[in-house]
């Protein structure tokens, strides 16, 4: 298990790599090449430059979150090969400078989406939050205006501008796209680039839809253990994995996210590992990591990753913004800090008890 924490590359990021290498037990970063666009292959001398500047702060990029996937292969449009053509490019790349687990996601239009990017909790701290009544009042295609008074002046991942200038192009694009069409595109996707992964021992990592149902009508294929489990057997390769993301999947209440795991053996190369908290079937908000913090048993997600031999890449997720701090939401240093300390405490104790 390697600990790490997402990092958004110089000019992005309000915290440090001179800060996250004081994170105890963290050598690592995830990070990408935040100003490129879906469908372009990266430049070779980009990616050297910031794996310089990660080394030279003492850490090495341990994965990519995300190597985008453009609309054009979601939809499979005309454009769908020249976007995967620069997509292996960019593998190559990546794998040539011995970078290769990568995370990506497969959600048509809206990467996660959260009602609340500040909700105030009892203890004074705030959190990305979810409230399905207010979704369901939400014009989808106005969704920009929503973020961008949430978001504290950053630019958030998977809400990028020229992305939401052009919402309802994209809208119009997806709409005849159903779930058993999305899905055949991205086993077309994962197929085509099945070669570079194996050649440079590529770990593609498919991040699941947060939340894990389908919204503004839009379809969602990586919501559940079925789902996933349907998608690890459509390309039957150690290269066709999961990002383990415990609060994207556990967004959905019936989910169990041991379950999923274990169902997800061997194929798991990146876990987010973060906490929520249920208030109503249609609510729920982001607490710190701790088990009695929010819902779910953090102690016993760990260790069935341990109990399956998990040997990935993980970091905390979306902290809370506590103690003053000024950070794009979800993403300052403090409590991602805590949770990193907290899920390397829980895992010695499991290797100890082992
Ligand atoms: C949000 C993140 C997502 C994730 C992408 C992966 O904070 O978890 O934006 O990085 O879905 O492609």
């Amino acid at each position: 298990m390697d600990m790490t924490l997402r990092w958004y590359g110089p000019g992005y990021d309000s915290v440090t790599l001179e800060q996250i290498r004081q994170v105890p037990g963290v050598k690592g970063v995830i990070t990408t090449l935040y100003g490129t666009k879906p469908g372009e292959a990266w430049e070779k001398d980009e990616i050297k430059k910031i794996k310089k500047v990660v080394e030279d702060a003492g850490l090495t990029i341990r994965g990519i979150e995300s190597v985008n996937v453009s609309d054009a292969i979601k939809i499979g449009n005309k454009d769908r090969d020249e976007h995967i053509a620069n997509y292996i490019t960019t593998l190559e790349r990546l794998g040539e400078e011995g970078i290769n687990m990568i995370c990506y996601n497969f959600m048509p239009v809206f990467d996660w989406t959260r009602s609340d990017l500040a909700r105030v909790r009892p203890d004074g701290g705030t959190v990305l939050a979810y409230n399905q009544d207010v979704i369901d009042k939400i014009d989808p295609e106005h969704m920009k205006e929503s973020i961008n008074a949430m978001s504290n002046g950053f630019v958030m991942p998977g809400w990028e501008p020229e992305r939401l200038d052009s919402l309802k192009e994209l809208f119009d694009m997806y709409k005849d796209i159903d779930e058993e069409k999305l899905f055949n595109n991205l086993v077309y996707f994962l197929e085509a680039i099945g070669p570079v992964c194996e050649k440079f021992d590529i770990k593609m990592g498919i991040h699941p839809d947060d939340p894990a149902w389908p919204i503004f009508g839009l379809p969602r294929i990586v919501t559940n253990k079925e789902k996933i489990v349907k998608l690890l057997k459509a390309v039957d390769k150690p290269y066709n994995g999961i990002t383990l993301c415990t609060g994207s999947l556990g967004s959905n209440q019936n989910n169990d996210i041991p379950e999923i795991i274990k169902a997800c053996e061997g194929r798991i190369p990146f876990a987010h590992v973060r906490n929520l908290k249920y208030n109503t079937p249609r609510d729920f908000e982001e607490a710190a990591h701790l088990s009695s913090d929010g819902s779910m048993d953090m102690y016993k997600i760990m260790k069935t990753l341990y109990d399956t031999g998990f040997d990935g890449a993980i970091r905390p997720d979306h902290g809370r913004m506590i103690w003053g701090e000024k950070a794009m939401p979800g993403y300052g240093l403090y409590d991602r800090a805590l949770g990193a300390t907290y899920l390397q405490g829980l895992w010695e104790a499991i290797v100890k008890q082992a």
